[in-house]
């Protein structure tokens, strides 16, 4: 045997015995995978009908993900004369839906993947896959599927200097230095992700943009990106600064009413579509914590909007437009500010903005009751903006699965046409007839070897994709195909995994802001608690504004009494919402300031609830983390390790989050901790004493 043999056949043996021990901890793992873990030897039988790189992706991505016994597979559009020839039902697919389903073809059984375009075809495929992955076979495969919501984007908050604002897992995905000129496997490794999920849009850098994004080497670099999405139906979009006429046009104003300003845009608009064709628009976050806009030049935001809206419409493009808005002018309540600003303009906005409003009214807390604008703005299509990235639950260490959070937004009922006018009906454009679409989620993407920062981070990413797909879909049933997918099937492990995911939002929430407060972090870099400060400059990023606890009582009073922030819901929710016994008790806190000694749905006071649900809330995590120690001898060592070790952080932190908030309300109410209940481990200073200096995801 030659050396060369030796190593051939040595090299064999160790890739059968990795494939050979499946389920035990085998197989070292980074996470890169994510949940597409293909290890299944190849051997499927592929056939591709058409010549686009759109199927020769499908194709791909199915050679390497599909063993030989899954029978041959046919992708074809429905447009192709043998598909044809079946008819399917595949009007209702729409241009991105797909069908999966086992036909004959030429007097042939195969497992046929199509829908109306190529890039339906491709999420049908991604769609076997997953059936696949998740324990189905391809002898009952029979899948169909349309997503409900058109534009289904990825927000990145990610700077030109490689810093991602409120990311915590590395660098920017984005090598701006290297691009155009060196393109990353890693940037098709992301779109095959986002397609894998339905993801169809990118908006590449920070809503707080530099101008320098608009110009033409930047440009380059953003078509260079958009040439590897393309084939994976990714469109690339730019935010844009609105004072960018002025800093890269020497224009004296950016005002949007100047024909000058006007020209610049849509010149600025025109350079962009003939390097980018498929150029999705514009994100734009004006007049809003410092960033210029309309405003400055007292202008509207439908103004601002529809100036930019008249560049890019002649080409296609749309204009995503933030309703995240709250001024330092503004006495009222900040809950309050962005409806009653964007309110008035409904049916001002041309037909090519969307309105893109946060779930909830202050700012990605780990609760917030649904933003009033949903359903308040009927003539105008709102786009959904998530928080992927966890800035305010626990930044990358913390495990908390965030699909209990959309489904709670999503699900919540408006009532502005009756009963069943969820938020998800209004973001679909259902409840009022819109056609023009979306759902934002700010990435939660760098450049670490695991993409978010940790294992469960990627539920993230995967249930935000999910649901813009399906907002109807269950964020369990979510947890549970993520879980199958990155673990493996084996119930052992995926079962525990679910169960840890479903509780741990709602622990970050007890631990953190329990009944309906927030706003209770560390200055700018959002990181562990903080409740006592209040001493910012501005009234409104003092946490004392939201909690206004005092010696009688605490909670922010949004009823008649206070600020009267009910009224902006619809009256049957405004009713609701205005009496503490009928408002839910998540969201007590956040509608009413009441005494101390309120009795709570427990029997316990307000006080003794407060104290429980802290507690809980560190118990939870104490109870995730035991139920991962199980599953060591079930998990790769290297995901079963971090994540250990990131629980164990999490722990230490919650009880951190647990024992300041207390000791704060006690320097507050006067009052002692109810019987049996371990006192802070150190006293009121030495929380407030605590310094992190250089925290990652932080705007300097
Ligand atoms: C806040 C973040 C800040 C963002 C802002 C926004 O702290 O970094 O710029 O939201 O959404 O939550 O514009």
């Amino acid at each position: 045997m030659t050396r060369r043999h030796h190593l051939r056949t040595l090299a064999t043996m160790l890739a059968g015995m990795a494939t050979l021990t499946p389920g035990t901890a085998a197989r070292a793992e980074d996470g890169y995978r994510l949940w597409m873990r293909y290890d299944a030897p190849a051997g499927a039988q592929i056939d591709v009908r058409g010549g686009s790189p759109t199927l020769a992706v499908a194709a791909a991505e199915l050679r390497h993900g599909l063993t030989g016994d899954a029978g041959p597979v046919v992708i074809a559009a429905a447009t192709d004369a043998a598909v044809a020839a079946l008819r399917l039902p595949t009007a209702e697919l729409g241009p991105e839906g797909y069908l999966v389903r086992r036909v004959t073809l030429a007097g042939r059984p195969v497992v046929l993947v199509t829908g109306n375009t190529d890039v339906g075809v491709l999420y049908g495929a991604f769609a076997l896959l997953r059936h696949l992955g998740t324990g189905g076979t391809a002898a009952d495969v029979a899948l169909r599927s349309a997503p409900k919501i058109k534009l289904r984007v990825l927000n990145h908050w990610d700077n030109l200097d490689g810093v991602v604002e409120r990311g915590y897992a590395g660098q920017s995905l984005w090598d701006w230095w290297t691009l155009p000129d060196f393109k990353d496997p890693r940037y098709a490794d992301y779109a095959r992700a986002n397609a894998s999920l339905g993801i169809n849009g990118t908006v590449l850098n920070n809503v707080n943009a530099k101008a320098e994004s608009l110009t033409a080497p930047y440009v380059a670099k953003a078509a260079a990106l958009a040439d590897v999405f393309r084939p994976y139906g990714i469109r690339v979009y730019l935010s844009a600064r609105f004072s960018a006429p002025i800093e890269l046009g020497g224009l004296k104003t950016a005002d949007p009413r100047d024909p000058d300003v006007a020209a610049w845009w849509k010149a600025k608009a025109d350079e962009i579509y003939r390097t980018i064709p498929d150029f999705g628009g514009f994100l734009v976050k004006a007049n809003s914590e410092g960033q210029p806009g309309p405003r400055d030049y007292g202008a509207t935001h439908a103004e601002g909007a529809n100036m930019l809206a008249a560049a890019v419409a002649p080409h296609g493009g749309i204009v995503m437009w933030r309703a995240f808005v709250y001024a330092d002018t503004d006495p009222d309540d900040r809950a309050k500010q962005a409806y009653t600003e964007f309110k008035p303009l409904d049916g001002t906005f041309a037909d090519n903005v969307l309105v893109q409003v946060k779930n909830g009214a202050i700012d990605f807390q780990p609760r917030e009751p649904f933003h009033p604008l949903f359903g308040a703005m009927p003539k105008t299509p709102l786009m959904m903006e998530f928080q992927i990235t966890k800035e305010y639950l626990g930044f990358a260490t913390h495990l908390a699965y965030l699909g209990p959070l959309f489904e709670e937004t999503l699900a919540a009922d408006t009532r502005v046409r009756g009963k069943g006018s969820t938020v998800a009906k209004v973001v679909e454009g259902a409840l009022e007839g819109h056609t023009l679409t979306g759902i934002a989620g700010v990435a939660n993407i760098g450049r670490d070897r695991d993409w978010s920062g940790s294992s469960f981070n990627q539920a993230n990413w995967y249930a935000f994709g999910r649901l813009a797909w399906d907002p109807a879909l269950s964020a369990e049933a979510i947890a549970r195909e993520w879980a199958q997918q990155t673990f493996g099937t084996d119930p052992r492990v995926v079962e525990p995994a679910v169960g840890m995911m479903m509780a741990s939002r709602e622990a970050v929430v007890d631990y953190t802001g329990p009944l309906g407060l927030a706003h209770l972090m560390g200055t700018g870099h959002h990181y562990g608690p903080a409740p006592w400060v209040s001493d910012l400059k501005r009234p409104e990023w003092n946490p004392v504004y939201y909690h206004r606890a005092d010696r009688q009582g605490i909670g922010f009073d949004r009823t008649k009494t206070g600020s009267n922030g009910v009224a902006q819901y619809a009256p049957a929710v405004a009713t609701l919402f205005a009496d503490p016994k009928t408002t839910p008790e998540r969201d007590l806190l956040w509608f009413h300031h009441l005494s101390w000694d309120w009795k709570t749905q427990s029997g316990r006071s307000l006080w003794e609830e407060l104290v429980h649900r802290y507690d809980r809330g560190v118990a939870t995590v104490a109870d995730m983390r035991r139920q991962w120690d199980g599953l060591k001898p079930l998990v790769d060592a290297e995901r079963w390790q971090k994540t250990a070790t990131y629980l164990a952080v999490q722990e230490r932190e919650a009880r951190w989050w647990r024992d300041a908030s207390l000791a704060y309300w006690m320097s507050v109410n006067g009052r002692a901790l109810p019987a049996g209940v371990a006192a802070p481990a150190h006293d009121l200073e030495w929380y407030k004493a605590q310094r992190f200096p250089y925290p990652p995801g932080n705007p300097q």
